[in-house]
């Protein structure tokens, strides 16, 4: 492999979603081997909490104009992109989620054509853009031609790179570089307070962390933990925000349990509240990958999660905890409590699983694609 430093502008969302995540523990940890990483977009990523000489953030604004019922971010990104690349000496620009930085990826290098400058973009593919939003008839066309005409293309797991091939015609070869897991080395001491916080000694703590979209099935989450508390004692921690947590929170009033569920709302640092858990619960629908179960298994939490897309290639059967089809509460429940009975067996498996996703072979896997790119 090469060692040569590289200038790299990584763009993604700068939100809690796994996508932003990714993107910023990522270039986090390429700036701390020595590269320059410069973050373009509309604000500062969540998790970008190091203070790193290698690490820039360029902001991309949208003016409010009247005319505007729609605000032209792509445009906007895009001619942020060229500026960046151009002042800055990008190598490389990394894009995350594929709507719509790709689109405006290609036009930023077609600009930059225009003016004697080659820029290489790597697309990565993170899940809805590609499962749920993209694979709309109002974003296909554009999505299936921005991934072409990308320089490279990664997909987080082997199942959303079938589902790319399955669901557009795409004539690029596309790797599959996992999702990864960058603990804070304070991860052990968050245990303790996080239970203090929660729970009392005698209850299970469940934690769901997710952005409450449909997909997500969030009343599943609470019917199974119905189950389970009825068999024992626990308390429920729902960590994040977005269109079913209102009907999630006006069903757990109905159900006199406003006691023993607690919706926090979105949280920074959600790792802090994972590490108390003794069961993370992701029912979804649909998931391509699934990095808030490995975050949870890292953190030696067991996983009781539906069995699609790429979770189970993230938590394994009986190991790290169990997977059951998607809707069947019951058995989720049942296993759920199966888990809690043996929890130190899965906490082990947990922990054990998660530590092959260590961000130093995807630090390696995305550098070797960008010095391909940069040749
Ligand atoms: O889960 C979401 O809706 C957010 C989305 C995102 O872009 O942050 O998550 C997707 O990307 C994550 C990071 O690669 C994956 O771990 C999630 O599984 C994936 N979500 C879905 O496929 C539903």
């Amino acid at each position: 492999m090469e060692n040569r430093l590289l200038r790299i502008g990584i763009v993604g969302y700068p939100t809690f979603g796994g996508s932003g995540v990714v993107a910023t523990e990522l270039g986090m940890a390429l700036a701390e081997m020595g590269h320059e990483v410069h973050f373009i977009t509309y604000s500062q990523p969540v998790r970008l909490n190091r203070i790193n000489k290698n690490i820039r953030f360029h902001e991309v604004n949208v003016s409010d104009y009247p005319l505007f019922v729609y605000p032209p971010y792509e445009l906007v990104l895009a001619s942020k992109m060229v500026d960046v690349v151009k002042y800055e000496k990008l190598d490389v620009l990394h894009v995350h989620y594929a709507i719509p930085h790709a689109s405006a990826a290609y036009m930023a290098k077609k600009i930059l054509e225009d003016e004697g400058i080659y820029i290489p973009v790597v697309t990565t593919l993170h899940g809805t853009d590609i499962t749920l939003v993209g694979k709309d008839d109002s974003f296909k066309p554009v999505i299936t031609f921005a991934i072409n005409h990308s320089t490279a293309v990664t997909a987080v797991s082997e199942s959303l790179k079938r589902d790319t091939y399955q669901y557009f015609d795409i004539k690029k070869d596309i790797s599959v570089v996992p999702n990864f897991i960058a603990l804070a080395p304070e991860c052990d001491q968050w245990r303790v307070s996080a239970r203090a916080e929660f729970v009392s000694p005698n209850e299970k703590m469940l934690v769901h962390i997710s952005n409450f979209r449909p997909v997500k099935r969030i009343m599943d989450v609470l019917y199974i933990f119905q189950k389970v508390s009825a068999q024992l004692p626990a308390k429920l921690v729902m960590v994040g925000d977005g269109p079913e947590r209102h009907k999630a929170e006006q069903w757990t009033r109905e159900n006199g349990m406003v006691d023993c569920i607690d919706f926090v709302g979105n949280v920074k640092e959600p790792q802090e509240i994972l590490a108390g858990a003794d069961l993370f619960v992701l029912p979804s629908e649909s998931e391509s990958f699934g990095l808030s179960a490995l975050e949870a298994m890292a953190l030696g939490v067991p996983v009781i999660s539906s069995n699609m897309g790429g979770l189970p290639e993230v938590n394994k059967e009986g190991v790290s905890g169990h997977l059951c089809p998607v809707g069947e509460v019951e058995e989720m429940a049942e296993k759920s409590l199966e888990i809690l009975m043996n929890w130190d067996r899965y906490s082990k498996g947990a922990r054990e699983v998660a530590s092959a996703f260590g961000i130093e072979r995807v630090l390696n896997q995305y550098l070797d694609i960008y010095y391909q790119v940069v040749k």
